[in-house]
């Protein structure tokens, strides 16, 4: 077994043993606590969280149960709640002590732990500081700039957070502006899904609920960190897990919580029981070798089957469904028996034996479920890889019924909510003749700029102003290099944000920062205080209520920035802006008459406990795709990703990851406790006999260079090796600091999600790189 290891005082490397969740989670919790100086509500406010009448987390989006336990949260939520609830503040008296180029020096972590940001705040040209400005000048001035400018050059990004009724405010105001250039963080993240899911089974979001857990025979699990991402889905993994359930994971990465979980609000598990291992197979596929895994499963059952109807025997694909139900199975099966295994092996990395050992597990279980993160959807051939996923579904009919289906396991915690309620620059995704007859607002026809496109547009200089509702684009897109200089010559910037980050100091000519409530924050409005919705990772939509006082008496709440933006911006408009500000019931019932199928007696069903869900067609194989079918969309290629010629032995994949110390771009700590990593972010994890092929030694410094010929240097240098248990030929390294590397062209094909799980890069020692 590895022992620790220090590399300089600040790098430690210490294997972790101890199960995801347990003693590791409570300390972490407490000292979330303790370190955010967290007002002595704070404990208790915990016991809110998730709660029917309480709030819903602001970290990820998994599924919110409607009974929930007494502690329904979890590390990674504490930790965010207590960032959000901090005592610390960022005054008008810390930007007067410094310029905004001062600030520059300042890492991610240490601009957000400063604190809340309290006033609204005017970018000063003289002195190079942020001076506190009234709300009212900020929204004029804000107008004035819009108005002066061509519609299309005005980009409104949406980060997953804010709310069902901020989201739908903001995107009437981007359409009444004159564009669709409302990008998402869902751009960089489960785009891909909403591409591949609604051409596969005619619908963009996952078709399981939680009670499809408590029934399922099988669980197979690709590409998601569900210990760090979404821990409370642990407890629904355990419980299966107990049960019997076999869990088939596909992960580059040994990830601590899919091998075992303690629950840490279990005292007789974390006193006397073992922790529950979590997966029962664990394949440690290549980055991108995930279509030829699949398809090597396909294949395997497809040999299954032929067996079965030669000998007699039952049948291993489901015949019936197939032909009743699905489109362009012939397809799929030619390419599946046509695969040969040493290409299938060679892209999965995996073993003909080890994807027999999945694919028999497969063949016996009734009902599967199939969940999916980042591993699948940030690749260059992220859509189609999904799709195969979903072909392995339908071929033993896992659609449509109970226990089984498809789980795309969300991010943000309202991001999917966003996008139901128009948040996207896609204009046929929303219903331009109903926002018509209700707004009066015609939906502009052009499609609107995604994440990517955005980038290209500041970049060439056709974006003159970007507006953010949450999120720090900067540090999360990709090619830093090019994208950071041509920022600061944009116009103008908009930041709508809780706390300071790198966004907001990398400025327009004309710059606001505008801080705003957070969702754990009592929001009083004309009518009294208010609640919002969000909507999770499996489709259901619930209602949130702050509990605690403002950061400051000076924040404004989300839908009343929007609102006041709006007014200021729009002319003639007929959106009752002031009257859904005093109450956001009404922004509500302007939802429900814009999306009655979703949305239907909204207000009355939102507090139901566990929320309502939204209707899937495909829940019960009603299939709204064009082919009136579950449609096999086969794939082109085996490989998700550009293919690395196996000749250049110097090329290696990069996956770029995320900490349980980091909430994206939001840098908690500098640990990786899960990992084994603490002390320092700047690291590349590697294979024993990478090192050693590349003469290294553990602890050296190194530069990593993006290895492609487009004329654009990329490198990200100070990286420092660490040994790690991760397939030969691929690397990891942390986002953002590693998103230098990622080429903007470098992304999904068909839904231009950075393709941030595979990037083909060159390993220079120091002396090498000097
Ligand atoms: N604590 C915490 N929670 C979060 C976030 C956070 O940053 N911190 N972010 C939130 C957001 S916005 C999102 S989108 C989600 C992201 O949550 P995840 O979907 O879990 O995303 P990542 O952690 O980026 O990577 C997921 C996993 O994919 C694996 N992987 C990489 N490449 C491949 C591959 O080619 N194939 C397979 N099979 N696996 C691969 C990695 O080893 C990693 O374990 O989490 C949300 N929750
Ligand atoms: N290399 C690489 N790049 C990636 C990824 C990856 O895996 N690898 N993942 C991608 C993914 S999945 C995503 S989702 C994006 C994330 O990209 P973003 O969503 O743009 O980034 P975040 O880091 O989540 O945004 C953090 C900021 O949001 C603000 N904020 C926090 N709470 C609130 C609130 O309640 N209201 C408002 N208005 N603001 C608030 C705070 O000021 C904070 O600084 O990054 C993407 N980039
Ligand atoms: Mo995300």
């Amino acid at each position: 077994m590895a022992s620790k290891r220090e590399f300089g005082p600040d790098l430690v490397v210490e294997p972790n043993e101890e199960p995801a969740g347990g003693w590791g989670s409570l300390r972490s919790v407490a000292k979330s606590i303790a370190r955010d100086r967290v007002p002595f509500t704070g404990p208790e406010l915990l016991l809110q969280q998730n709660k029917n009448d309480g709030f819903m987390c602001v970290s990820c989006a998994w599924a919110k149960p409607a009974d929930p336990r007494v502690f329904e949260f979890c590390e990674n939520g504490a930790k965010a709640t207590t960032w959000e609830v901090t005592s610390k503040r960022v005054t008008p008296a810390f930007f007067a002590e410094r310029t905004v180029t001062e600030l520059e020096a300042w890492d991610d972590h240490q601009l957000e732990d400063a604190g809340r940001l309290t006033h609204p705040l005017r970018w000063d040209a003289a002195s190079d500081k942020y001076l506190p400005v009234s709300w009212d000048d900020a929204f004029a001035e804000i107008g004035r700039e819009l108005k002066a400018m061509q519609p299309d050059s005005a980009v409104f990004y949406a980060s997953g957070r804010a709310s069902l009724e901020t989201a739908f405010m903001y995107s009437l105001l981007a359409r009444a502006y004159g564009n669709n250039n409302l990008p998402d963080s869902s751009n960089m993240c489960h785009e891909t899904t909403s591409v591949a899911l609604p051409e596969s089974i005619g619908v963009p979001v996952g078709t399981c609920t939680l009670d499809d857990f408590k029934t399922t025979d099988c669980i197979f699990f690709f590409g998601q960190n569900v210990g760090t991402s979404s821990p409370r889905m642990l407890h629904q993994l355990q419980d299966a897990a107990k049960r019997g359930v076999p869990i088939v994971t596909f992960n580059p990465l040994r990830e601590r919580g899919l091998v075992e979980f303690a629950n840490p609000q279990s005292p007789a598990e974390m006193l006397i029981s073992e922790p529950t291992p979590i997966s029962s197979q664990y394949h440690q596929v290549k980055a991108g070798g995930d279509t030829a895994a699949m398809l090597g499963i396909a294949k395997v059952l497809f040999a299954l089957d032929d067996d079965a109807s030669a000998s007699g025997g039952t049948a291993v694909l489901d015949h019936d469904f197939i032909r009743e139900h699905t489109h362009g199975f012939d397809d799929f099966a030619a390419a599946a028996r046509a695969a040969n295994w040493p290409d299938i092996e060679r892209h999965a990395g995996l073993s003909r034996t080890a994807l027999e050992a999945a694919a028999t597990v497969y063949a016996h279980a009734k009902s599967v479920i199939f969940v999916y993160g980042m591993g699948l959807t940030q690749h260059k051939m992220g859509v189609e890889t999904v799709q195969t996923l979903v072909n392995l579904a339908l071929l033993r009919g896992n659609i449509g019924r109970p226990g089984a289906g498809i789980c795309p396991v969300r991010g943000h915690s309202n991001v999917q909510g966003q996008r139901t309620v128009g948040v996207t620059e896609k204009p046929e995704m929303v219903p331009a003749d109903k926002i018509k007859a209700l707004f009066d607002i015609e939906v502009p026809p052009k499609k609107g700029l995604n994440t990517v496109e955005t980038c290209e547009g500041v970049i060439d200089g056709s974006v003159r102003a970007v507006i953010s509702l949450g999120g720090n684009l900067v540090r999360a897109v990709p090619e830093h290099r090019l994208v950071t200089p041509a920022w600061r010559k944009l116009r103008l910037t908009v930041q709508i944000i809780t706390k300071l980050n790198r966004t907001a100091l990398v400025h327009g000519e004309v710059s606001f920062i505008l801080p705003c409530l957070g969702r754990i924050e009592i929001d009083n409005q004309a009518s009294g205080p208010q609640a919002v919705s969000i909507e999770d990772s499996v489709g259901f939509m619930h209602g949130s209520r702050g509990q605690i006082e403002p950061a400051s008496a000076e924040l404004l709440s989300e839908p009343k920035i929007v609102a006041e933006l709006a007014k200021a911006t729009l002319v003639d408009s007929k959106v009752p802006w002031d009257d859904w500000v005093a109450d956001y019931s009404k922004v509500r019932d302007a939802i429900a008459a814009t999306y009655p199928k979703i949305f239907h007696d909204f207000n009355a069903r939102l507090w139901q406990p566990g929320g309502f869900h939204r209707p899937l067609g495909a829940r019960h194989r009603a299939w709204e795709t064009k082919t009136g079918k579950a449609n096999f969309i086969t794939a082109t290629t085996l490989t998700s990703d550009i293919a690395i010629p196996a000749s250049d032995r110097d090329v290696v994949q990069l996956i770029t990851l995320r900490t349980n110390g980091q909430f994206n771009t939001t840098i908690y700590n500098y640990d990786d406790r899960f990992r084994g990593i603490y002390g320092s972010r700047e690291v590349v994890l590697m294979h024993r006999n990478d090192i050693d092929r590349f003469k290294l030694r553990e602890g050296d410094v190194i530069t990593l260079q993006t290895a492609v010929d487009d004329g654009v240097a990329r490198e990200v240098g100070g990286l420092r090796v660490v040994a790690y248990n991760i397939p030969e030929g691929c690397i990891g390294g942390y986002y953002p600091e590693c998103n230098p590397l990622i080429p903007l062209w470098h992304h999904a094909e068909k839904s231009k999600v950075p393709a941030a799980k595979s990037i083909p890069v060159r390993v220079l020692s120091r002396a090498a790189a000097a």
